[in-house]
């Protein structure tokens, strides 16, 4: 067998990337002394794969920002906003961060999840009669960067069929088709004169269950690209499900299954072509466990008789969405780092498989060794928890919970979504905490200070319901995941999240559990500065779970039920603290949802179950709120209904409160506030902007269940852009308030 990845970590594993691009943002460093950093990533990634063993080092898996926007250069899709004479790397950091040119400014394209992961891609823009030209290129140097040294290279590649599915297009985007493929040939043949020999040539929509003129496409794309490079069709992220009826009939020289993501029986394996190359992906890409090789190596062994030279063995998505490089993490248990593995780890995984699968003793020995000792140190089974699981809704519904909950509030209450400013001054309280120069009481004394000036600016703003600004907290998962027992966290495991933004997900070891109350102290000392009601803050279990790594022995509904739980008790802590308003925020809900619609109503059952698990503690005289970021949930309104919150506050200020409509249609029972403005721009709204978003709610929301908040947490903005937009916020409020009075 052949050993390949589909792509490793572009981000460095100091995060090398990040802070070259930040400081070249910047004007720190210019664009020579960016090139060169991004070169000696990709030399070092390289030698890293061919040392290690693999048999091709993967080439067009570094990217400046991300590789969709990279794909779209290459193709020559540029939004007209950006267009110039020439393409360069100023375009692409214009469609990625927008631009501001003088007077003129022009704005990003969007950005969203790529399929069921936590990385986002730029949205590629297709105009009416979009042209596709080979108009950049990165791809090319690189290759030849690699071939210069000395490397055998595999090229990964976007597929046209993936490609355009991703791209936003008012009208039928298959008809940009023939145009795009013929861009793709000439894409090939140039890669061809270059002499590579295998093109990883992914479709990973594959993986979803598409509409049947988008199946009917392949057939004929692939006959038109097929003929100059090797094409080995690449899969990722699930099974292929219905599309193994018509796969065979592909005109490819291979395909890549991600064997972790849904395992498939030999009997198909051996009916695929025979000139086929069958890469099967069974090093995970995108956890942090050891893979099994012992298993592996059983399961494998009599494929390999029968496949012998067709049999590669590959990651089974690229590495991008694991950390980098296990090796720096000095304060990890022994054990723990026996039982993980990140990228540069995998790679030797890889080979050691591959040799093992050779019949070589020494490898065949490593692995039952290796496999022995992840047996041996396998975690806890599960308590029994289930008796808990099924007694776990609130008693009374929202018609007979809300008229106890006495809050004293007017009407069109306004509030915050949680986070305040993190001042250079938090960011030195808790890092000087963190590196031991100031004790524990100091930092109390010092984040009580954050806290009671949070308090006095909401006080001064007028706000009606308060928050205590998460001074304490970093990333809102790290922060539960640091209080709670069952997680380990890393020093450097960070994973790109988009451009060189990254996040460090917590890893999921053990069963979950709440050694004390987390919370409470925070929001008490709040409390105790105001009577107005300061709201308890917590992350949801679905979405702690969403961006940690979990277990590989428990499902993750197992997972998130055991986070529910443990949340539970914090509802009941802080409510017994005094609390009168929860806030349990969901952001990841819609995200987790798996590719396969078909599976979606299993997936939303659970997510539902085990957000109503957590506030299942909560009286009917304690307010229960949640928060989504994401304004994309039309299709999973039901289920966003059924967590049965008793206010929700979501992001709609960007489209114009056009989810309201469909909030409107369906007739959301509970209390809703639709984010009024959007934090992520600094400008400060207008009075009349935000009178007209709460009209608009208006029409479809009774004024009795409307709250006024703005549309996401304000961490990422200053208190002067803060204050002044709450200012706004709050007189449009109190001045619509007065109105709806009068007309009564
Ligand atoms: N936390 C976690 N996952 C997430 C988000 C989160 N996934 C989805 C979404 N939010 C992603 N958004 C962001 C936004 C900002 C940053 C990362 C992901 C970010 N990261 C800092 C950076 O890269 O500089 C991290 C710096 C640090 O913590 O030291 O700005 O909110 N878990
Ligand atoms: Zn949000």
């Amino acid at each position: 067998a052949q050993a390949h990845i589909l792509g490793y970590p572009r981000i460095g594993d100091k995060r090398q990337l990040k802070r070259a691009l930040e400081r070249y943002w910047q004007g720190e460093i210019d664009q020579t002394q960016l090139q060169a950093v991004g070169s000696e990533l990709r030399h070092r990634h390289w030698q890293q794969q061919k040392q290690a063993g693999l048999d091709y080092v993967t080439v067009g898996d570094f990217a400046w920002y991300d590789h969709v926007l990279a794909t779209s250069l290459l193709l020559g899709v540029v939004p007209k906003r950006h267009r110039k004479e020439t393409i360069d790397l100023q375009t692409l950091f214009d469609i990625a961060r927008g631009s501001q040119d003088g007077c003129c400014s022009a704005a990003a394209s969007d950005m969203t999840k790529w399929f069921n992961t936590n990385y986002h891609y730029l949205v590629p823009e297709f105009e009416q009669y979009q042209k596709f030209e080979l108009s950049w290129t990165q791809l090319f140097d690189e290759v030849e960067e690699a071939q210069a040294a000395g490397h055998r290279v595999k090229v990964s590649l976007l597929g046209p069929l993936t490609y355009l599915w991703l791209g936003r297009y008012d009208g039928e985007k298959l008809r940009l088709l023939p145009e795009l493929l013929s861009t793709y040939q000439r894409l090939l043949a140039k890669l061809k004169q270059q002499q590579v020999q295998w093109v990883q040539i992914e479709e990973p929509i594959l993986a979803l269950e598409l509409p049947q003129e988008w199946q009917n496409a392949f057939i004929p794309a692939y006959q038109q690209l097929h003929g100059q490079c090797k094409l080995l069709l690449t899969t990722y992220f699930d099974g292929l499900g219905s599309h193994w009826s018509w796969l065979e009939q592909l005109a490819v020289d291979g395909i890549h299954l991600d064997l972790v993501a849904g395992d498939v029986d030999d009997q198909q394996l051996l009916g695929l072509p025979r000139h086929w190359v069958i890469s099967l992906g069974i090093v995970n890409g995108r956890n942090v466990w050891a893979a099994d090789l012992a298993k592996w190596l059983a399961r494998l062994s009599p494929l390999q008789q029968q496949l012998g030279f067709r049999l590669w063995l590959g990651s089974s998505c690229s590495l991008l969405h694991a950390p980098v490089d296990l090796e720096l993490e000095t304060e990890l248990t022994d054990e723990h780092r026996q039982r993980f593995a990140f990228a540069k780890q995998k790679l030797d995984e890889l080979v050691l498989l591959k040799r093992a699968l050779a019949g070589e003793s020494e490898a065949i020995a490593a692995c039952q060794q290796r496999s022995q000792r992840l047996a041996a140190k396998a975690p806890a089974p599960v308590p029994a928890n289930t008796q808990a699981v099924e007694s776990a809704v609130r008693p009374l519904s929202y018609a007979e919970r809300s008229p106890q909950q006495q809050l004293n509030l007017p009407l069109l209450p306004t509030t915050t979504i949680g986070s305040f400013p993190q001042t250079n001054a938090i960011r030195a309280t808790r890092a000087d905490f963190k590196a031991g120069r100031i004790a524990e009481t100091e930092y109390r004394l010092q984040i009580q200070s954050h806290i009671a000036e949070a308090i006095q600016r909401q006080q001064e703003i007028g706000l009606d319901v308060l928050v205590h600004g998460e001074a304490e907290r970093n990333d809102m998962v790290e922060y539960f995941a640091e209080h709670l027992q069952g997680f380990a966290l890393t020093q450097f495991g960070w994973v790109q999240s988009y451009g060189s933004r990254c996040v460090k997900p917590a890893i999921v070891v053990d069963n979950i559990s709440r050694p004390e109350a987390i919370t409470t102290s925070w929001t008490g000392y709040a409390q105790s500065l105001t009577d107005k009601p300061v709201k308890g803050m917590l992350t949801g279990p679905v979405t702690i779970m969403a961006w940690s790594f979990p277990r590989e022995d428990l499902s993750r509904q197992q997972i998130t039920e055991q986070i529910a739980l443990a949340l539970r008790e914090e509802v009941g802590d802080l409510q017994r603290s005094g609390a009168r308003i929860i806030q349990i925020d969901e952001p990841a809900i819609r995200e987790g949802l798996p590719l396969k619609r078909s599976q979606w109503g299993d997936y939303l059952d659970w997510a539902v179950g085990s957000f109503k698990l957590a506030a299942s503690s909560a009286l009917p005289q304690t307010q229960i709120h949640t928060h989504m970021c994401y304004s994309e949930f039309n299709d999973i309104l039901p289920a966003v209904a059924a967590l049965d919150a008793d206010v929700i506050t979501i992001e709609t200020a960007r489209s114009e409160m056009a989810l309201l409509d469909a909030f409107g249609e369906f007739d959301y029972p509970n209390g809703i506030g639709p984010g009024v403005y959007d934090i992520h721009s600094p400008n400060i709204p207008s009075e009349q902007a935000i009178t007209t978003l709460l009209k608009k709610a208006l029409q479809h929301i009774p004024a009795e269940r409307l709250w006024v908040n703005p549309d996401c947490g304000l961490k990422t903005r200053n208190w002067q852009q803060t204050e002044a937009a709450l200012t706004v916020m709050v007189q449009a409020a109190s001045a619509l308030r007065r109105q709806l009075k009068h007309e009564q």
